[in-house]
């Protein structure tokens, strides 16, 4: 760590140090999280914050812009021909933002909106009621079938015929299959909405081809930078060139004012290392090791929500085993595993216990991690689940996940210093 911080403020280094070694000496698996390079966090930390440029390049409200003009165009252009898109708008702080920017530029407050159930998979931001979207416009609800848990693209077909959305958002936070872009856009078409694809979860797949394209079928993507996609913790908004200027009217001044030039500058950074070829490769090991996981833990007796994984991440069902997602969160965690509890579709619990936890492998895969790792990990989840009162298997299970920490190292040249 650099020694002004541990001079000016020990408590918040203390923090830091602590932080970085829980990162360092800890299995993450929260599908959401990531570790970002050490360019990424060189930006991060620039003098770049220091910086206000309203505006956007080469039409700023402030003097001394030119820098800054040089990173956010780096990041807008990197960021069209990373999705082959035609607009970028890289200054929404995240991805709430980018996605109320969209909704404040196609809709009028009480438009009808289909969004998925934030318990089916879907988002706060997608219509919840206790969030923006839920209290400015009138979202219904779409899902997966009971059956094999599966978005409900017939049931959605049907809701869009009867309700003619003005927007259809397409999207997920805790889906594990391939979403269906070109059938949503058509369905969007045939009753005159427009639609929003929001690929936080899965933008470096569809950067590498995992996962099929939604531009070619939507007219706003979002996207955060920080999952998947491994840059910094932020917002994207991509969009068909006749929305362009809308888009960026409604994000500054519209939504945001000064934009983050250090989190652009980060953004630039990442773009450049997702355009280069060894990212495709990455994103593959990534949705390997969650097939590989996902079926390590299935052998031990647990049921998968749709019983696997097209992507980086899976939901395990612990309700079916009589436990909350809370408690098997609670569990993983004192052995040094880190996941989330998550409702799974049709939860019989409420969220705050659920029924479920998600597990994806975007930050192992970072590490190096691949599939004998994933074996070993899904062995040591199924076990610490199954024999919760079992500390001498807890005890085994806490050295095991040390051990792999230990043989995948974090942020090497910084663990000297430490941070
Ligand atoms: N909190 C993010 C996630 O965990 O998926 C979504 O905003």
């Amino acid at each position: 760590m650099r020694r002004e911080l541990e001079e000016v403020d020990p408590e918040v280094a203390r923090a830091v140090r602590a932080e970085a070694q829980r990162q360092a000496n800890t299995l993450e698996l929260i599908a959401s999280e990531n570790f970002v390079s050490e360019a990424v966090l060189e930006a991060m930390g620039s003098v770049f914050t220091n910086k206000y440029a309203e505006g956007y390049p080469g039409k700023r409200y402030y003097g001394g812009c030119e820098f800054s003009d040089v990173v956010e165009e780096l990041a807008r252009s990197r960021a069209k021909q990373l999705f082959g898109a035609d607009h970028a708008n890289v200054q929404p702080h995240s991805g709430a933002q980018a996605n109320m920017a969209v909704y404040l530029a196609a809709l009028q407050p009480g438009d009808t909106v289909l969004g998925m159930d934030l318990s089916h998979g879907g988002h706060l931001t997608h219509g919840h009621p206790l969030n923006f979207s839920g209290i400015c416009y009138r979202f219904v609800p779409y899902g997966v079938r009971k059956d094999d848990e599966r978005i409900d693209y017939d049931a959605l077909e049907a809701a869009a015929r009867e309700h003619r959305p003005k927007m259809i958002v397409a999207g997920a936070s805790a889906y594990p299959r391939t979403i269906d872009f070109e059938r949503i856009g058509r369905i969007a078409r045939e009753v005159g909405a427009v639609v929003m694809a929001d690929i936080a979860h899965i933008a470096g797949l569809i950067v590498a081809g995992l996962h099929p394209s939604p531009v070619p079928h939507c007219e706003f993507i979002t996207s955060t930078t920080h999952k998947t996609l491994r840059g910094p913790r932020a917002g994207l908004i991509l969009c068909q060139e006749q929305w362009a200027k809308k888009i960026d009217k409604i994000v500054f001044p519209g939504v945001q004012g000064g934009p983050h030039m250090h989190i652009i500058a980060a953004k630039a950074v990442a773009f450049r290392e997702a355009l280069e070829p060894g990212f495709a490769a990455y994103q593959r090991r990534i949705v390997e090791n969650a097939t590989t996981l996902a079926e390590a833990v299935a052998r031990e007796g647990f049921r998968l929500v749709s019983g696997g994984t097209d992507n980086h991440l899976f939901l395990v069902d612990v309700a079916s085993k009589g436990m909350t997602g809370r408690q098997a969160e609670e569990l993983l965690e004192r052995t040094g595993i880190t996941v989330n509890k998550n409702a799974i579709p049709f939860d019989p619990y409420p969220p705050l216990k659920a029924g479920g936890i998600r597990v994806g492998t975007p930050a192992l895969t970072t590490r190096g991690m691949g599939p004998e790792e994933m074996k070993q990990i899904g062995w040591m989840i199924g076990r610490v689940l199954r024999e919760p009162e079992n500390e001498e298997l807890a005890g085994e299970v806490r050295t095991r996940a040390a051990d792999l920490c230990a043989r995948f190292p974090l942020y090497v040249s910084r663990q000297e210093a430490p941070v």
